[in-house]
């Protein structure tokens, strides 16, 4: 009777009195202290009737009870599916639907709006808020401090995480045990984790960076994490010295840069600094080098695969790399169009195989058909090289996403949006470079013949339907969009067009 990640993450800390969480605060929760709100979270779960293999939505702002959320779910088999706070109630019942969840746990505030979408839809409401109020935690209060962990294999389902597609139509990507694990344990040896090691702990823990890399790493390893509630450049600096290691995304790196405070004394303490999610500029890792005598360690993963390659810990980091393949990842470069392998140095798509990869999507045979081979290479969507000695170059993407501050935005819901808005005959939204974020949003629209549209009415149509970090930065005009001969839009064309419409505001 075993539960493999429940083993490996949590159940082999038991009883240790070792702090896990370091609070904004300056409280701590221990290890046990963790466990314990946990299993009475498993309580409440299979209580209330939930079931190995059902799927549980989670809403709620980041909070040390959130975390023992996921654990609560490995620990019973049920599937953790974590969202972005940021989602509109339209974006909450297309995911609680397409998902049957069988409950969803939300904020207070969130309540009303979705309880009514719950109802229709036979899925049950509990509440979560960031102080760990709420109906979860009064129902918790009772019930025992230990749980009779739910045995599970490594092909058993852990978790579901939407990503957008291209279609528009969000895909849930189903992720086992044996994914997490193999990538906690590959990434904690990969990157030295010890049972010293602090984690500054800034990133959402609604998507793989923030949940499974940086959350799964420290558990592997027995770390400890100081647990922000979100990037605040002030508490990171406050922090830091407490700490040795950070995950990020690009834009937490080159804030940090942007602020005199940060400087080599403050990062005395540290011993790693992590970048993914999205590309990191070279010129920001040599200047980060230069300012504080780290050099930045990036990798590179997608939900669909957690990490996938990496830098090494030891020998050159290079910049502007995203490194090797971890041990155990098979990775190689493809022609897009025949799907042959090409030779190094080439540029083609990039496909990765491994115990990483997950299984597919949730309900969409079709789709994990035209992604994930036969022969278990998951065609990425990204495009790459690899140099003379190994290092793989991420140099674009084979897919129409955009990546603003490490979100994956997909332009296809924007699209939807804006040519369903009065006087848009059509539309096309790209990319266009930013300081902080690195890419932002930039709808391009055609009007109407004689019926120009209001600017600010197309805005406000994004109001309840889509998440606020999806909403285009900034709309123009033209009278017709580039097409290719085979009539399709031609978004290089329009992304070198417009690359300065930002930046020069
Ligand atoms: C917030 N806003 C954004 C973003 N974040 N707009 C565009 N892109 C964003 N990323 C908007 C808000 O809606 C708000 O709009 C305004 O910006 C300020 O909001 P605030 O909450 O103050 O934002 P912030 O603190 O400045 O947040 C920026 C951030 C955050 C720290 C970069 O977005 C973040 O933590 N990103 C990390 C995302 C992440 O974890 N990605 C990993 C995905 P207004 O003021 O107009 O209302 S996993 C992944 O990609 C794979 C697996 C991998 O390899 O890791
Ligand atoms: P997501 O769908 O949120 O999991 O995002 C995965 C995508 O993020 C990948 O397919 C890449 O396009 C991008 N990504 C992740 N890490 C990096 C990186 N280090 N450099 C460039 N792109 C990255």
């Amino acid at each position: 009777m075993t539960n493999p990640l429940y083993d490996q993450l949590f159940g082999k800390h038991a009883g240790s009195s070792r702090p896990f969480l370091w609070l904004k605060d300056g409280s701590t929760i221990s290890y046990d202290g963790f466990l314990q709100t946990a299993a009475r979270l498993a309580h409440v779960l299979t209580r209330s009737g939930l079931q190995p293999g059902d799927r549980l939505a989670v809403q709620v702002a980041k909070s040390p009870e959130a975390l023992a959320l996921y654990a609560a779910c490995v620990q019973t088999g049920i599937v953790f599916l974590p969202l972005n706070t940021a989602y509109t109630t339209d974006e909450l019942r297309y995911f609680v639907k397409d998902s049957a969840a069988a409950a969803l746990i939300c904020d207070a505030n969130s309540y009303q709006a979705l309880s009514p979408v719950c109802e229709g839809l036979g899925t049950r409401v509990e509440t979560l808020d960031a102080d760990g109020s709420g109906t979860l935690m009064e129902k918790a209060r009772g019930q025992l401090r230990e749980f009779p962990t739910i045995s599970r294999s490594e092909d058993d389902l852990a978790a579901l995480l939407y990503t957008s597609g291209t279609t528009g139509r969000s895909k849930g990507a189903m992720l086992t045990q044996g994914n997490l694990l193999s990538n906690a344990m590959t990434l904690a040896e990969e990157w030295r984790f010890g049972a010293d090691d602090v984690l500054l702990h800034a990133l959402p823990i609604f998507h793989t960076h923030g949940l499974f890399v940086a959350s799964n790493v420290s558990l592997m390893a027995g770390g400890a994490m100081i647990f922000l509630p979100r990037f605040d450049l002030d508490r990171l600096i406050e922090w830091m010295p407490q700490a040795t290691t950070l995950m990020g995304v690009p834009t937490f790196y080159t804030r940090l840069l942007d602020d005199p405070r940060f400087t080599r004394g403050l990062t005395a303490h540290m011993r790693l600094f992590i970048s993914g999610s999205a590309p990191l500029l070279a010129e920001a890792n040599v200047a980060f080098e230069t300012r504080t005598g780290h050099r930045i360690l990036e990798r590179y993963g997608m939900t669909e695969t957690n990490m996938n390659t990496s830098n090494p810990y030891e020998g050159e980091r290079r910049a502007g790399t995203v490194g090797f393949p971890l041990p155990g990842v098979d990775l190689k470069i493809t022609d897009p169009a025949t799907g042959e392998a090409l030779s190094q140095g080439q540029i083609g798509q990039i496909e990765v195989r491994g115990p990483n990869v997950f299984k597919g999507y949730w309900r969409m045979p079709e789709k994990t058909g035209a992604e994930l081979r036969s022969n278990g290479y998951f065609i990425t969507g990204d495009l790459g090289k690899i140099d003379r000695e190994g290092y793989l170059h991420i140099v674009g993407r084979n897919k129409d996403l955009i990546i603003s501050g490490g979100y994956n935005i997909y332009p296809k819901e924007i699209e939807v949006v804006l040519d369903s808005q009065p006087g848009v005959l059509e539309s096309a939204v790209i990319g266009v470079p930013h300081a902080d974020f690195g890419e932002t949003v930039l709808g391009v629209l055609v009007p109407e013949p004689g019926n120009a549209p209001n600017l600010d009415q197309v805005m406000a149509g994004f109001q309840s339907r889509l998440a606020r970090f999806k909403h285009p930065r900034k709309l123009v005009l033209v009278d017709e969009l580039p097409r290719n001969a085979m009539g399709k839009v031609q978004k290089n064309v329009l992304r070198d067009q417009f690359k300065s419409v930002i930046s020069t505001d």
